[in-house]
């Protein structure tokens, strides 16, 4: 029985949202925290991404000044606990998650899983390909993730891409780091690269049309935090020079939902900086975004 006599603090939910805008029931979007780290190659705290997104996004204005709407409370947005990732083995992980996915789609609902690892996000896809056969794959990422397999591992990180681009087609956007056999790849994989020094000083229209036009109706949105710049996002595990800043991000975003359907994303690879603060609220405002995006503009 509930204690009637005080005023709870909410529970560690996205947004810090009352309990009627978050019950699972009643809500459009849900949030999938995974906190996986099991592949990681450079500096390692990804696991700590999914729990600073999740505190910053309960100090964040939930207004959206762009969309005028109170967006949670127009969708209502639900938190899922965080999945266990570090009990068993990486294949049980996985396979979670991919069953949960599933689940929350067969359910009407948009999933945002928050990273944790790039990993995490052939699991997904397969999910969303599941229900829509026609499906691709928008990544925002400085990495190609194109690796047959890396330190031996096709799951790892660094092989994401490759594990997707086997699925479905994707599109990648902001690319500027790969190795020579992803290179070598690339002629032969169902992927559209375009490269962050191609956009990066190009205007919007040049480039973000043609990223639409690619794309096939039903869209899954990875985004990698590293296919920022890190002049705004520097709190990644593996950060490159020459990103995109806010506006390219969240530009794209829009215009992919006003023309296709957004039906599942992904925001991976924070990796938290003791007194970077800034990285943290980026992290959970393109997260309301992209909810905005979806289901708030019509
Ligand atoms: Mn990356």
């Amino acid at each position: 029985m509930l204690l009637k006599t005080y005023t709870p603090v909410t529970l560690e939910n996205f947004g810090g949202l009352p309990e009627e805008n978050s019950r699972y029931k009643d809500s459009r979007a849900v949030i999938f925290p995974i906190p996986l780290e099991r592949t990681t190659t450079y500096e390692h705290g990804t696991r700590n991404g999914p729990g600073a997104i999740i505190a910053a996004s309960r100090n964040m204005e939930t207004w959206d000044e762009e969309l005028n709407v109170e967006t949670f409370a127009k969708i209502g947005i639900a938190t899922l606990p965080p999945i266990d990732t570090a009990e068993g083995t990486l294949e049980k992980v996985l396979a979670e998650m991919h069953t949960t996915e599933l689940a929350l789609l067969s359910d009407g609902k948009f999933p945002v899983a928050l990273g944790g690892e790039h990993s995490i996000t052939p699991p997904l896809v397969s999910a969303a390909a599941k229900k829509f056969p026609d499906l691709s794959v928008l990544q925002i990422d400085a990495h190609a993730d194109l690796r047959e397999a890396y330190q031996g591992n096709p799951a790892s990180h660094a092989s994401a891409m490759r594990r997707v681009v086997e699925m479905c087609p994707a599109v990648q956007v902001a690319i500027r780091s790969l190795s020579i056999e992803e290179s070598d790849a690339l002629p032969g994989l169902r992927t559209k690269i375009y490269w962050a020094r191609d956009i990066a000083r190009a205007p919007l229209e040049k480039w973000i049309p043609r990223v639409v036009a690619d794309l096939s109706q039903h869209v899954y949105l990875t985004v990698d935090l590293d296919g920022f710049d890190p002049a705004y996002m520097p709190a990644t595990g593996t950060p490159e020079p020459g990103g995109l800043d806010w506006y390219q991000v969240t530009t794209l975003i829009r215009e992919v939902a006003k023309a296709r359907k957004i039906v599942a994303a992904d925001v991976v690879e924070l990796l938290p900086q003791h007194g970077d603060h800034a990285s943290d609220f980026l992290a959970a405002k393109l997260v309301y975004k992209i909810l905005g995006y979806v289901f708030c503009m019509s």
